[in-house]
């Protein structure tokens, strides 16, 4: 393209042919053995890893630009405390008359329940927030398709933690306010996830499920 002053040369990270091939398949396969996880161990994890995780998700594309979002890490106890508190009030409410019968019978399978654990055990939860709008000198400036934005930088964040050989969840207590209020986020920040993450405990087991083949999830034209 003809050169302008808000353009530099894209200096791209590239492959081709056999090294290609190895990489795809290799990714593909450190991916196929993400799971979510709901039983952790309290193994530490270090704060430069959490760094490098949050900082790959926040690398993601957002609509102009606007990285409409905002990452809490949390490992103090206390704190993680306080939020599963909160976190197994909303969900009690759930299991207990605010999910349908229909709901609740597609989560059998997964075996969960109200009781959340895995907040504390986990050395870290990781709180993603969206802003629909940004303050700047007190006028409200509104983000694009923040939801899409949001959603692909928390699928790189999962990356991430699964390239860091860790283990997460993604958790929606909901509603999901009081994460805003616990961690006292600015008026234009919404929770979007809570994940926790660390390694999965020796005995972690995970449910029986199977994944779409390829005849059900592509399409070639
Ligand atoms: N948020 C509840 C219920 C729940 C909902 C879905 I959709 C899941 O895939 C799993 C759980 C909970 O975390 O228990």
């Amino acid at each position: 393209m003809n050169a302008d002053n808000q353009h530099i040369p894209y200096d791209a990270y590239k492959l081709h042919g056999h090294d290609q091939r190895l990489a795809a398949q290799l990714f593909r396969n450190k991916m196929d053995k993400r799971r979510s996880t709901r039983f952790f161990s309290d193994a530490p994890v270090t704060q430069d890893v959490i760094e490098d995780i949050i900082m790959t998700a926040s690398s993601a594309p957002s609509g102009a630009h606007k990285q409409p979002w905002s990452f809490a890490a949390v490992s103090n106890p206390i704190l993680k405390e306080k939020i599963r508190e909160a976190a197994e009030k909303e969900e009690y409410e759930n299991y207990h008359g605010r999910m349908s019968e229909e709901w609740l019978d597609d989560l059998k399978i997964f075996n969960t329940d109200w009781h959340k654990e895995f907040i504390t055990i986990a050395p870290w939860i990781i709180v993603v927030f969206k802003k629909p709008y940004e303050l700047i000198e007190g006028v409200k400036h509104k983000n694009y398709y923040v939801n899409e934005s949001v959603g692909i930088a928390s699928g790189m964040l999962l990356a991430a933690i699964q390239n860091a050989g860790l283990a997460s969840l993604t958790h929606t207590p909901s509603p999901m306010n009081f994460l805003e209020k616990l961690l006292d986020r600015p008026n234009n920040e919404r929770a979007f996830l809570l994940i926790p993450v660390g390694y999965p405990s020796d005995d972690c087991m995970v449910p029986d499920i199977t994944r779409k083949t390829k005849s059900e999830v592509i399409t070639w034209y």
